[in-house]
């Protein structure tokens, strides 16, 4: 905790005044502060007031990991509408990783933090899964795994008849470290009827981390915005993960991932910077209990991702290498960022450039 002074904040919307009175008295916002939040035009202001919140917690300092993305492969059983990386077997573009093609991929002794995260493949069971992580941790031990989405684990459960609890003993026993936040959509029925019905619902995704946090394993927590949800919606969404970080602590950060319109074109325009930037400000103001949240470059655009890292955002994730679901629906931005990138980046945001690993321990300051 870093005590750094409250600014004075030239409110436009006069009515954020009492979340502002709570926030800088440390007190929990309510869901109706939440949507307050949303609904003010004061972006500059509810910007200030999360940078307040970023620079208690972490000073300047802003983190990225060197990482690199592995998606085994696009197969996927699910039809989710908001998604343009699944394919069906047959389908122009399909593709299965095959291990030395995943092993090549992390050939670079410098990477850190390997993410993998895949479509729920018909067919390939449930050892097929564990040997990824088995050669992966056999030929790069000193590499943190980052493994599996909720959404697949439900899936293993559901296909395999492999219990949650014994897959994440038997992914651990092969190497898995921590496991990412994807999967988790909006927490709203409504919404998943529309986008997701085949999907794990909220009650499981939650059930799943509690499980996950219980055995040591930490995980991410995602938001999947810009699409049909409504603010009620968001705000529900970041109220729930909230409740279990403060069950479990076991988040370590939170992510909310601009849905990319590509060409399944759920709504007419990709969300604007602005609404990029409220978001990431709203989830610092409401997540009290995370210790750190996300501007995902990659979904956002390194532009918006710079700016946010003033609007309490202390994370950009890292430098990638290949990824391969935001870039199927057409993201603008590059595949992958160099290291030095990440540090200009940073450093032209005014924020103090530190490398991590995948659970936050420092590998360097770029304090020269
Ligand atoms: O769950 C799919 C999303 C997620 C689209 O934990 C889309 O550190 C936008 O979870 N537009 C997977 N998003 C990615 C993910 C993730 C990414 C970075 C870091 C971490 C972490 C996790 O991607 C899926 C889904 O919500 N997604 N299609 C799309 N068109």
């Amino acid at each position: 905790m870093v005590t750094t002074e409250a600014p004075d904040i030239l409110f436009q919307d006069q009515g954020l005044t009492p979340i502002w009175e709570k926030v800088q008295q440390g007190q929990r916002l309510s869901e109706e502060d939440g949507l307050a939040l949303f609904q003010t035009p004061d972006l500059i202001s509810v910007g200030r007031m999360a940078d307040w919140v970023k620079r208690q917690k972490t000073g300047d300092k802003v983190y990225f990991v060197f990482n690199r993305h592995v998606n085994p492969t696009n197969l996927c059983v699910l039809s989710c509408t908001f998604c343009d990386f699944a394919k069906k077997p047959g389908d122009d573009g399909a593709y299965e990783l095959g291990f030395e093609e995943i092993l090549d991929m992390l050939e670079d002794p410098e990477i850190r933090e390997v993410h993998i995260v895949g479509g729920h493949h018909p067919t390939w069971p449930f050892e097929h899964y564990e040997e990824i992580l088995r050669v992966i941790h056999q030929r790069y031990p000193d590499m943190q795994i980052k493994a599996f989405t909720a959404s697949e684990l439900d899936y293993f459960e559901k296909r395999w008849k492999v219990p949650v609890a014994e897959a994440l003993d038997r992914f651990k026993a092969v190497g898995l470290r921590t496991m990412p936040g994807g999967g988790a959509e909006v927490f709203s029925d409504r919404v998943r009827r529309q986008l997701f019905p085949g999907k794990a619902g909220a009650k499981r995704w939650l059930d799943i981390h509690r499980i996950a946090h219980g055995k040591g394993v930490r995980s991410n927590a995602t938001l999947l915005y810009g699409h049909i949800e409504t603010y009620q919606e968001r705000v529900r969404h970041l109220a729930l993960l909230r409740e279990l970080q403060d069950e479990t602590g076991g988040f370590l950060a939170f992510i909310p991932l601009e849905y990319q319109i590509g060409d399944t074109h759920l709504v007419q325009r990709q969300a604007s910077a602005m609404e990029n930037l409220k978001t990431i400000a709203v989830s610092r103001l409401m997540l009290d209990n995370f210790d750190h949240i996300k501007a995902y470059w990659i979904m956002m655009s390194e532009e918006a991702a710079g700016m946010a890292l003033n609007f309490g955002a202390d994370d950009l994730d890292g430098t990638i290498g290949q990824e391969l679901i935001a870039h199927a629906a057409q993201a603008k931005s590059p595949v992958g960022l160099a290291r030095e990138r990440m540090v200009r980046l940073i450093r032209d945001a005014g924020k103090l450039p530190v490398e991590r690993d995948a659970t936050y321990e420092v590998v360097h300051v770029y304090d020269d």
